[in-house]
């Protein structure tokens, strides 16, 4: 395959309602989705990615516009010198470009999607998913009052949702998490994500959430902090899950070895793609340690490529694979993501199965680059 083209979509999209973590509050996602345009045997194809990045380095040290920058002047030009070009050899093309996996993976995705559809095959089937659905968790951000936090995960609950994930930071833990376990019982699936607000000095503190049964503790600590996070998982109960901590296989190997992750959400754009995520899910099964389908607030394309790869065996805590409608009113495919039952249908078309709307998105659109060799 030969890449001939590259689109970026700049996005603004309107959130139904706002979503606040431990890093701020997000009313609308901004976002590039990846057009590649790709010569192959069956002449030329689209294929379509999405870039993960925020709008600013908060989450990550990455950011959404350093992200389409990174793209223009390097990643790209490296793959249009390439001539025989495939999804599988994207990473090592881009490998002497340090560090920028969120816009790494958008472009991988776009060029495994055009890959796939040329010869008709779902990433599903691709990846030798046997699972028809997979289960649907919902993030909660952190609300105002207890009172207003009940009725959204009310909300969650009655739809069918078949985990709760509920953001917390210091000063807003243990109550919140206390209230949700007391009014919803001891059996609903719920856990909770720090997104790296606390310290190890928190440790007689939020060994406190022991008392609430979770399913795990997310990324309590720092990225880097990766010992750390074994030393609080010996203090806690609570089964410790990293997100942030691991940017590749070897940090995962590093958490799994140091006794900081008995449970990883893995996040295909934090890795660097797809292929670096199965990877992670294939080292992990191997140690028998649990993964799940990490989210960020993706539009259809990438919901559509996370609801395959959850479809992997290992993945066995339902993920952050709500429905479209969660985020969005409007989604800029065809065919948006929807949970029912608390699950959500593993796509079966070919590629990541979903069709861009043109004429939606071009009503959120507030730019388009269009890069070519
Ligand atoms: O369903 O996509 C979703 C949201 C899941 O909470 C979610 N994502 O830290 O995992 C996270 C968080 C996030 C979203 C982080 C956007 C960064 C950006």
């Amino acid at each position: 395959m030969r890449l001939r083209e590259l689109r970026l979509h700049h996005l603004d999209l309107p959130l139904v309602a706002p979503f606040t973590t431990s890093f701020g509050t997000e009313v609308s996602k901004a976002t590039y989705v990846v057009e590649a345009t790709v010569d192959t045997p069956a002449g030329p194809v689209t294929g379509w990615g999405e870039c993960v990045a925020m709008r600013a380095p908060l989450y990550s040290p990455e950011h959404l516009s350093g992200a389409a920058e990174v793209t223009q002047r390097w990643i790209a030009p490296a793959l249009f010198a390439v001539q025989d070009l495939r999804a599988e050899s994207v990473a090592e093309h881009l490998e002497h470009l340090i560090g920028h996996p969120m816009a790494k993976a958008a472009v991988e995705m776009a060029v495994l999607d055009a890959q796939l559809r040329a010869i008709d095959l779902s990433f599903s089937a691709y990846l030798g998913v046997l699972r028809r659905t997979v289960p649907s968790g919902v993030s909660v951000g952190i609300q105002d009052t207890v009172s207003q936090l009940l009725e959204v995960v009310h909300g969650y609950v009655d739809a069918g949702y078949a985990r709760i994930k509920l953001k917390i930071k210091p000063g807003a833990d243990l109550e919140p998490v206390a209230a949700v376990r007391a009014e919803f019982g001891p059996d609903l699936p719920f856990q909770v994500d720090a997104n790296a607000a606390y310290t190890l000095v928190d440790a007689p503190h939020l060994r406190h959430l022991d008392e609430h049964d979770l399913l795990l503790i997310e990324q309590p600590l720092g990225e880097a902090d990766i010992r750390q996070h074994g030393e609080l998982a010996r203090l806690m109960r609570t089964p410790m899950c990293l997100d942030e901590s691991i940017v590749s296989p070897e940090a995962a190997a590093d958490a799994i070895t140091l006794g900081a992750a008995a449970v990883i959400n893995i996040k295909p754009g934090r890795v660097g793609g797809y292929l670096q995520a199965r990877a992670i899910h294939d080292l992990s099964r191997a140690h028998g340690i649990a993964v799940w389908c990490g989210g960020m607030l993706e539009t259809g394309i990438g919901r559509a490529a996370n609801a395959a790869l959850a479809g992997l065996a290992g993945f066995t805590l339902p993920g952050d694979i709500s429905g479209s409608d969660r985020f969005y009113a409007q989604d800029i495919v065809t065919e948006p993501i929807v949970m029912h039952d608390g699950v959500v249908d593993v796509p079966t078309g070919p590629g990541f199965g979903v069709e861009v709307d043109r004429e939606i998105m071009a009503r959120f659109t507030t730019g388009v680059q269009t890069l070519t060799p």
